[in-house]
């Protein structure tokens, strides 16, 4: 492959990882170009970016999904290139085409090696024949409940029905006895036909309590290799909620393992770029190939802190020919790094999003802090997109002192104006069992008292030292002040303790 000329890049996404692609094409020497719908029209991304245009109404639908206006927006700016980020079109086999095909570089793999890994009885046939353990089941598609129960005996109960378009736990059906199994194929392959347009379904063994590891995969003209493990087995409804590398559960002999089937599934589709391949590793070490994620992931930050990469600057460079600037030869993780993602949801009313306008937000900083974010104070926050208000990634020499950074970081964040999770992820990292590691992708359905928000001491008296510290502003302020305005500043201006001026003006009366 020889190099080919790139020199701005058009974003077809918004947000955190917006404003992280435009950072990394900046340290590429590369132009920018950021697309906006009406709800972004002031936001971070938009800012950053050599060139802005808009491509719509706020609802995906008429913005960030429309092709038609990606490509009208790469051709006025005069991109010559598309990173689709994650989420939106980013797995869409379609857009990929739609981009080569309009003679623009698309910043990720080629488009057949998408479409490969996205049906997921095509990917368990390529994975099978290329060597990379997947879950005993079908191959094909069910559609005959005789046929269905003659496989469900084969592989043993308790068995899963799965849609063959599906991913991301849509359609799915846990089956623990024959007699339940008809009417699962029925109910997943309607449910399938509603999110996929596609009713196809599939079998195979549940796979009791296991973690979710996945692999990060880099691949260039040249050569795959793996960048380690995630360990992802924190999620709630299939939503990660707080990500680290390495995993307790994998050693290097593990991780060697897992590495070379994730290479091989790459190989096996011709991957080009950074991908990932997510794998259920059972309690007895056995792991199994789930599916690949074909596009850059929330959580590549923790694969970055330890192996000292920077993953988006290799796709940049993968894209335009080069080979990628990883050293030949072992890679070895550094220390130990976690993610927790701060969304916009109320641990107060069953972790349910939340909207509103940030009236204040502090960022954490310090040794081994790392803050990727899209939002300020000031922004609104919408219904229209997903909840994550931003990553805090930490980095340090081992899990504990990693563990210890991470809520020393968590309690120097400051948001005001929307609630957060991040008493969840405090309740977390002081958990015992989370401590020990002793986690599985079933855990928070287990603890729900980790969900519930927190009563506990320390938030006591984090209320009594609020409001000492109210009835001391309370005395101080009834002192005149020389110099001071008489009356007070327009709008709702927020304070530092979240208090507006117009509140603390009727609180002190
Ligand atoms: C499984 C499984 C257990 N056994 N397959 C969920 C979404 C899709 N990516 C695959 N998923 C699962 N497949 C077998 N044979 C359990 C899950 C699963 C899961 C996997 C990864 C992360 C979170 C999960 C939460 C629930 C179920």
């Amino acid at each position: 492959m020889t190099q080919r000329p790139m020199r701005r890049v058009l974003i077809a996404n918004r947000g955190e990882i917006a404003l992280r692609i435009i950072r990394a094409c900046r340290d590429e020497g590369l132009e920018t170009v950021a697309v906006y719908s009406d709800a972004d029209a002031k936001a971070l991304f938009v800012r950053a970016a050599d060139q802005a245009i808009r491509i719509g109404p706020a609802s995906p639908g008429e913005s960030y999904l429309r092709i038609d206006a990606l490509l009208d927006a790469a051709r006025v700016s005069g991109a010559d290139a598309i990173h689709p980020g994650y989420g939106f079109l980013s797995e869409r086999a379609a857009f990929a085409q739609a981009v080569t095909d309009a003679g623009l570089i698309f910043i990720g793999p080629p488009a057949s090696a998408i479409s490969a890994m996205g049906d997921k009885t095509s990917a368990r046939r390529l994975m099978s024949a290329a060597g990379v353990p997947i879950v005993p089941g079908s191959t094909a598609s069910l559609s005959d409940p005789v046929e269905a129960a003659a496989v469900a005996k084969e592989i043993g109960y308790p068995v899963l029905v799965k849609a063959a378009a599906g991913g991301g736990g849509k359609g799915m059906r846990i089956v623990r006895e024959p007699s339940e199994l008809a009417d699962a194929l029925t109910t997943a392959s309607r449910e399938a036909t509603k999110a996929f347009g596609d009713g196809a379904v599939y079998l195979e063994k549940y796979i009791e309590l296991p973690r979710h590891v996945e692999i990060q995969i880099l691949a260039d003209h040249e050569r795959t290799i793996h960048v380690g493990e995630r360990e992802c087995s924190v999620q709630r409804r299939h939503q990660k909620l707080l990500e680290e590398a390495p995993s307790v559960a994998v050693d290097a002999e593990l991780r060697e393992r897992m590495g070379a089937a994730a290479v091989a599934a790459g190989a096996a589709v011709g991957y080009r770029g950074a991908g990932t391949c997510e794998f259920l590793l059972a309690a007895n070490g056995d792991f199994y190939f789930l599916e690949m994620n074909t596009r850059i992931q929330v959580e590549h930050p923790v694969t970055e802190q330890v192996y000292g990469v920077d993953l988006v600057r290799e796709q940049l460079r993968i894209a335009r020919g080069l080979p990628m600037s990883i050293p030949r030869g072992p890679l070895v993780p550094r220390g130990w790094a976690i993610e927790c993602r701060i969304t916009s949801e109320d641990p107060a009313n069953g972790l349910l999003p939340s909207a509103g306008t940030i009236r204040w937000m502090r960022a954490p900083s310090g040794p081994g802090v790392r803050w990727a974010s899209g939002v300020e104070s000031g922004s609104e926050v919408t219904l229209f997109y997903d909840s994550m208000l931003a990553k805090l990634i930490v980095h340090a020499a081992d899990r504990p002192r990693a563990i210890e950074t991470m809520r020393r970081a968590l309690r120097e964040l400051s948001v005001v104006g929307v609630a957060t999770n991040v008493p969840f992820h405090l309740q977390l990292l002081s958990d015992p069992d989370f401590e020990r590691g002793a986690i599985d992708i079933q855990f928070l359905e287990r603890r729900p008292d980790l969900l519930a928000a927190p009563e506990d001491e320390a938030t006591l008296v984090r209320i009594a030292v609020a409001a000492a510290l109210l009835a001391e502003d309370r005395r101080v302020s009834r002192r005149p002040v020389a110099g001071a305005p008489t009356a007070p500043g327009r709008g709702a201006a927020v304070a530092a303790d979240g208090w507006t001026r117009a509140a603390r003006r009727d609180a002190l009366r």
